[in-house]
């Protein structure tokens, strides 16, 4: 995530990777603040093993974009809402990806879904992890058929 201030939103993601045994890394990197470091994270991901990376961004959020020019794992971004302009910069700083370096947008403050479409990509290559992804969905489809109002 682009600052400690995005960690709110972004706890939302950790939860799911926690919840379906996923082992994550969690940081604070900055484009413009510490464009070096992003660098270098960007660089090494995928030699270090990394199947997909989540970046939650607010404002001017350039940090999904920056991070998917810089390495062929999937880049998942996350708009942080942001108090000016509730999260619409954001938003469509992180999905107006010119074609050629694409980056997965989720909705504004989505980190839940990204959580689970990095589960989604790791799904395609762990089948253990497939089988609680199916768990998953059908355990959510039987709470709604399950719901009495
Ligand atoms: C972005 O600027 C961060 O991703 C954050 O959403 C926003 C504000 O950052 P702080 O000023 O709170 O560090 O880089």
């Amino acid at each position: 995530m682009g600052s400690a201030s995005d960690y709110d939103i972004m706890s939302a993601a950790i939860k799911v990777l926690e919840d379906f045994g996923v082992e994550y890394e969690k940081k604070v990197i900055s484009a413009h603040r510490t464009p070096d470091l992003m660098c270098e994270y960007a660089k090494s991901a995928k030699e270090r093993g990394i199947g997909a990376i989540i970046a939650g961004a607010g404002g001017a959020a350039h940090v999904a974009g920056v991070v998917a020019a810089m390495t062929t794992v999937p880049v998942i971004g996350v708009p942080i809402q942001t108090k000016a302009l509730g999260g619409m910069d954001s938003l469509l700083s992180i999905v107006q990806m010119p074609g050629g370096i694409p980056v997965a947008t989720m909705a504004i403050n989505g980190a839940k879904n990204a959580g689970l479409f990095a589960v989604q990509i790791l799904a395609l290559t762990d089948k253990a992890l497939e089988e609680k992804l199916t768990a998953f969905r059908k355990e959510q489809t039987q709470k709604v058929l399950d719901t009495e109002i």
